[in-house]
Protein backbone atom coordinates (compact mmCIF):
# COMPACT_ATOMS: atom_id res chain seq x y z
CA UNK A 1 0.00 0.00 0.00
CA UNK A 2 3.22 2.44 0.78
CA UNK A 3 4.33 1.91 -2.08
CA UNK A 4 1.66 2.13 -4.25
CA UNK A 5 0.83 5.46 -2.80
CA UNK A 6 4.87 6.04 -3.15
CA UNK A 7 4.13 5.80 -6.87
CA UNK A 8 1.23 8.16 -7.01
CA UNK A 9 2.59 10.79 -5.19
CA UNK A 10 4.42 13.36 -6.82
CA UNK A 11 7.85 12.78 -5.19
CA UNK A 12 10.38 14.96 -7.01
CA UNK A 13 13.18 13.01 -8.83
CA UNK A 14 16.46 14.96 -10.04
CA UNK A 15 16.98 18.48 -10.68
CA UNK A 16 16.96 19.96 -7.35
CA UNK A 17 19.66 21.55 -5.38
CA UNK A 18 20.91 18.27 -3.93
CA UNK A 19 21.01 16.60 -7.59
CA UNK A 20 24.73 16.63 -7.07
CA UNK A 21 24.64 14.30 -3.97
CA UNK A 22 23.86 10.65 -5.60
CA UNK A 23 21.32 8.91 -3.92
CA UNK A 24 20.87 11.63 -0.86
CA UNK A 25 18.10 12.67 -3.67
CA UNK A 26 16.30 9.13 -3.68
CA UNK A 27 16.48 9.27 0.18
CA UNK A 28 14.75 12.52 0.62
CA UNK A 29 12.43 11.77 -1.85
CA UNK A 30 11.69 8.31 0.15
CA UNK A 31 11.54 10.20 3.60
CA UNK A 32 8.87 12.63 2.34
CA UNK A 33 7.10 9.89 0.65
CA UNK A 34 6.61 7.79 3.58
CA UNK A 35 6.24 10.79 5.45
CA UNK A 36 3.38 11.45 3.57
CA UNK A 37 1.99 8.02 3.49
CA UNK A 38 2.04 8.08 7.96
CA UNK A 39 0.15 11.22 7.91
CA UNK A 40 -2.33 10.13 5.47
CA UNK A 41 -2.53 6.36 7.46
CA UNK A 42 -3.67 8.32 10.76
CA UNK A 43 -5.92 10.57 8.87
CA UNK A 44 -8.03 7.22 7.66
CA UNK A 45 -7.45 5.55 11.42
CA UNK A 46 -9.21 8.57 13.03
CA UNK A 47 -11.72 8.53 10.51
CA UNK A 48 -12.64 4.10 11.63
CA UNK A 49 -12.34 5.27 15.25
CA UNK A 50 -15.42 8.36 14.91
CA UNK A 51 -17.19 5.91 12.92
CA UNK A 52 -16.59 3.28 15.29
CA UNK A 53 -17.93 5.37 17.93
CA UNK A 54 -21.43 6.55 16.78
CA UNK A 55 -22.06 3.13 15.73
CA UNK A 56 -21.84 1.88 18.95
CA UNK A 57 -24.05 4.36 20.59
CA UNK A 58 -27.22 2.88 21.77
CA UNK A 59 -29.89 4.17 19.04
CA UNK A 60 -32.11 6.12 21.87
CA UNK A 61 -29.08 7.66 22.92
CA UNK A 62 -27.73 9.09 19.71
CA UNK A 63 -29.44 12.43 18.94
CA UNK A 64 -32.09 12.84 16.50
CA UNK A 65 -31.17 14.46 13.11
CA UNK A 66 -34.31 16.83 12.80
CA UNK A 67 -36.59 18.46 14.77
CA UNK A 68 -39.35 17.28 12.34
CA UNK A 69 -41.29 13.86 12.46
CA UNK A 70 -39.86 11.96 9.98
CA UNK A 71 -39.48 8.20 8.57
CA UNK A 72 -36.43 6.25 8.14
CA UNK A 73 -35.61 2.99 5.82
CA UNK A 74 -39.41 1.66 5.79
CA UNK A 75 -39.35 -1.72 3.77
CA UNK A 76 -42.23 -4.37 3.65
CA UNK A 77 -42.13 -8.55 3.33
CA UNK A 78 -42.99 -10.42 0.48
CA UNK A 79 -46.33 -11.46 0.76
CA UNK A 80 -49.15 -13.38 -1.09
CA UNK A 81 -52.52 -12.05 -2.02
CA UNK A 82 -55.07 -12.51 0.79
CA UNK A 83 -52.39 -13.01 3.29
CA UNK A 84 -50.51 -10.44 5.41
CA UNK A 85 -47.22 -8.44 5.46
CA UNK A 86 -45.15 -6.53 7.77
CA UNK A 87 -43.93 -3.21 7.85
CA UNK A 88 -40.37 -2.32 9.34
CA UNK A 89 -39.16 1.44 9.97
CA UNK A 90 -38.21 3.96 12.09
CA UNK A 91 -40.05 6.45 13.12
CA UNK A 92 -38.25 10.01 14.66
CA UNK A 93 -40.52 12.29 16.40
CA UNK A 94 -38.04 14.84 16.36
CA UNK A 95 -40.45 17.77 17.90
CA UNK A 96 -41.49 18.55 21.14
CA UNK A 97 -45.15 17.16 20.91
CA UNK A 98 -46.46 13.46 21.27
CA UNK A 99 -47.40 12.27 18.07
CA UNK A 100 -49.67 8.82 16.89
CA UNK A 101 -49.17 6.81 13.77
CA UNK A 102 -53.00 6.39 13.11
CA UNK A 103 -52.82 4.30 9.73
CA UNK A 104 -51.09 2.61 6.96
CA UNK A 105 -52.81 2.58 3.79
CA UNK A 106 -52.56 1.71 0.20
CA UNK A 107 -54.48 0.57 -2.59
CA UNK A 108 -53.38 -3.27 -1.70
CA UNK A 109 -53.95 -3.40 1.83
CA UNK A 110 -57.77 -3.88 3.41
CA UNK A 111 -56.26 -2.36 7.32
CA UNK A 112 -53.85 -2.53 9.42
CA UNK A 113 -52.94 -4.36 13.33
CA UNK A 114 -49.62 -3.09 15.51
CA UNK A 115 -47.82 -6.05 16.78
CA UNK A 116 -45.73 -6.67 19.08
CA UNK A 117 -43.79 -10.20 18.64
CA UNK A 118 -43.19 -11.20 22.21
CA UNK A 119 -41.24 -14.94 23.21
CA UNK A 120 -43.22 -16.81 25.37
CA UNK A 121 -42.30 -20.05 26.48
CA UNK A 122 -39.75 -20.19 23.64
CA UNK A 123 -42.24 -19.92 20.89
CA UNK A 124 -42.44 -16.53 19.27
CA UNK A 125 -46.00 -14.78 19.45
CA UNK A 126 -47.64 -12.00 17.73
CA UNK A 127 -49.67 -9.80 20.23
CA UNK A 128 -51.58 -6.77 19.59
CA UNK A 129 -50.35 -3.49 20.99
CA UNK A 130 -53.56 -1.37 20.19
CA UNK A 131 -55.14 0.35 17.30
CA UNK A 132 -52.33 2.84 17.45
CA UNK A 133 -48.89 3.24 17.77
CA UNK A 134 -47.84 6.23 20.24
CA UNK A 135 -44.64 8.28 19.44
CA UNK A 136 -43.67 10.07 22.28
CA UNK A 137 -41.52 13.60 21.72
CA UNK A 138 -37.71 13.66 20.90
CA UNK A 139 -37.62 9.34 20.09
CA UNK A 140 -37.08 7.38 18.09
CA UNK A 141 -39.74 4.31 17.94
CA UNK A 142 -37.88 1.00 16.15
CA UNK A 143 -40.16 -1.23 14.02
CA UNK A 144 -38.05 -4.27 13.39
CA UNK A 145 -38.26 -8.32 12.75
CA UNK A 146 -39.02 -9.54 16.40
CA UNK A 147 -40.11 -6.56 17.96
CA UNK A 148 -42.71 -3.74 17.18
CA UNK A 149 -44.89 -4.22 13.64
CA UNK A 150 -47.17 -2.87 11.56
CA UNK A 151 -49.32 -6.02 10.09
CA UNK A 152 -50.84 -5.21 6.54
CA UNK A 153 -53.77 -7.10 6.56
CA UNK A 154 -55.73 -9.07 4.09
CA UNK A 155 -53.51 -8.34 0.62
CA UNK A 156 -55.18 -7.83 -2.57
CA UNK A 157 -52.30 -7.69 -4.88
CA UNK A 158 -48.72 -9.59 -4.35
CA UNK A 159 -46.12 -8.11 -2.64
CA UNK A 160 -43.23 -9.35 -4.63
CA UNK A 161 -39.20 -9.18 -3.37
CA UNK A 162 -36.83 -6.74 -5.25
CA UNK A 163 -40.00 -4.37 -6.25
CA UNK A 164 -41.40 -1.55 -3.55
CA UNK A 165 -44.74 -0.19 -2.16
CA UNK A 166 -46.02 3.24 -1.76
CA UNK A 167 -47.64 3.64 1.55
CA UNK A 168 -49.52 6.72 2.88
CA UNK A 169 -48.42 7.52 7.18
CA UNK A 170 -51.07 8.99 8.32
CA UNK A 171 -50.11 10.75 11.95
CA UNK A 172 -52.65 12.28 14.41
CA UNK A 173 -49.56 15.30 14.69
CA UNK A 174 -47.72 15.25 10.85
CA UNK A 175 -50.53 14.06 9.09
CA UNK A 176 -50.24 12.15 5.91
CA UNK A 177 -46.49 11.40 4.89
CA UNK A 178 -46.15 8.99 1.75
CA UNK A 179 -42.95 6.71 1.61
CA UNK A 180 -41.96 3.97 -0.88
CA UNK A 181 -41.04 1.00 0.92
CA UNK A 182 -38.72 -1.67 -0.96
CA UNK A 183 -40.13 -5.30 -0.62
CA UNK A 184 -37.62 -7.34 0.97
CA UNK A 185 -36.77 -10.65 2.81
CA UNK A 186 -34.73 -9.51 5.22
CA UNK A 187 -34.00 -6.28 6.93
CA UNK A 188 -31.86 -3.34 4.29
CA UNK A 189 -28.48 -3.45 5.70
CA UNK A 190 -28.29 -0.51 8.46
CA UNK A 191 -27.02 2.11 6.58
CA UNK A 192 -27.27 4.38 10.14
CA UNK A 193 -28.90 6.96 9.30
CA UNK A 194 -27.55 10.48 8.97
CU1 LIG B 1 -47.69 -9.21 13.35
Amino acid sequence: MIDALSKRLPVRSGGGPWQGSGGGSWAVSWAVSWGVALSLSAVLLLAGCTGDDSGDAPPDETPLPSSKLDVDQPWVRPAAPGGNSALYMTILNGTSTPDTLLDVTAPVIDSIQIHQTVDSAGTMRMQPLGETLPLPPKTRVTLEPGAKHVMLMNLSQPLTDGESIVLDLDFAQKGLLRVRAPIRVEAPPSGRES
